[in-house]
C-alpha cells in the first residue's frame, strides 16, 4: 500500500484549516441519499431563485432556504425571515437528515450543541460564482456554521479577518463538511466560478447546504 497524497481520496479525512475551521472530507457521504431526498422536497415547496444584492445585482448563484429561517437579499439589504418573499409562506420545514449531519459534524470540529434554525441551499452551474464576502447578518457570532458540498467539486477561498488579506484556496468535493467556527468565524470566504462537469448523481450541478444558527 502506497499513500499517494495527490489522490484526494487519500487525505486524511479530517483537516483542520485554521482556528475553528474544521474540513471533514466525505463526512455527508453515508447520508446522501437522504440529504438529496431533502433537497428535492425543499425545491419543490420554495423553488430555486436567482436573489438580487442591495446593488442591483442578480447573484449567479440560485438559493431557497429551509428551517425556521432562510436568508434573503433584495435592494433594500439581506437578512433573515421567516417567509419566503416569493410565496408568503414559511420556509418547509429542515429535513431530519440536515439536521442530524449538523450537529454531527460540529460536535466532532468541538462545537456540541450546535442547533441550526437556517440552512440556505446554494446551488451554483458551471461559470457560477460566489465573490468574497463575510457572513454576518447572525444574530450571535459565537454559534458555528456549517457548510455541506454535494455534486460537482469546487474551489473555496479563504481569506482572512479583512477583506485585503491573502486567500488560501481549499478544494472541496462531493461529500465534504466545513465546521466554521471560533476564530474563523467571521473570516471572508467565496467560492471560484464552477468548473464544467457532471457529477454522477447530481449532473451539471454543485449544491452546498450552509446550516446556521440565525436567530
Ligand atoms: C468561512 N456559501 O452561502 S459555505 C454562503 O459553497 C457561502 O455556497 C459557500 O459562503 C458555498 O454564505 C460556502 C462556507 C462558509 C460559510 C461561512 C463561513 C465558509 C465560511 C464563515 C467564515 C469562514
Ligand atoms: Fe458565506
Amino acid at each position: 500500500m502506497t499513500l499517494d497524497l495527490f489522490d484526494p481520496a487519500e487525505l486524511p479525512e479530517r483537516q483542520a484549516l485554521a482556528p475553528g475551521a474544521v474540513l471533514l472530507r466525505r463526512w455527508a457521504l453515508p447520508s446522501e441519499a437522504a440529504l438529496l431526498e431533502g433537497i428535492e422536497a425543499v425545491v419543490a415547496a420554495a423553488p430555486w431563485r436567482h436573489l438580487v444584492t442591495p446593488g442591483g445585482l442578480r447573484m449567479s448563484v440560485a438559493m431557497t432556504n429551509c428551517g425556521p429561517l432562510g436568508w434573503v437579499s433584495d435592494r433594500s439589504g439581506y437578512r433573515y425571515q421567516a417567509t419566503d418573499p416569493e410565496s408568503g409562506r414559511p420556509w418547509p420545514a429542515m429535513p431530519a437528515a440536515f439536521l442530524a449531519l449538523a450537529r454531527g459534524a460540529a460536535a466532532q470540529a468541538g462545537f456540541p450543541g450546535f442547533e441550526p434554525d437556517a440552512c440556505l441551499v446554494n446551488r451554483y452551474v458551471p461559470g457560477a460564482r460566489l465573490s468574497l464576502h463575510q457572513d454576518r447578518d447572525e444574530r450571535d457570532h459565537r454559534h458555528p456554521i456549517v457548510s455541506v458540498s454535494l455534486g460537482l467539486p469546487a474551489v473555496f477561498l479563504f481569506g482572512g479577518q479583512a477583506r485585503g488579506e491573502p486567500t488560501q484556496r481549499v478544494p472541496l468535493q462531493h461529500g465534504d463538511v466545513v465546521v466554521w467556527g471560533g476564530p474563523s468565524r467571521l473570516r471572508y470566504h467565496g467560492v471560484l466560478a464552477l468548473q464544467e462537469g457532471r457529477h454522477p448523481l447530481l449532473g451539471a450541478q454543485r449544491v452546498n447546504l450552509t446550516l446556521r444558527r440565525a436567530g
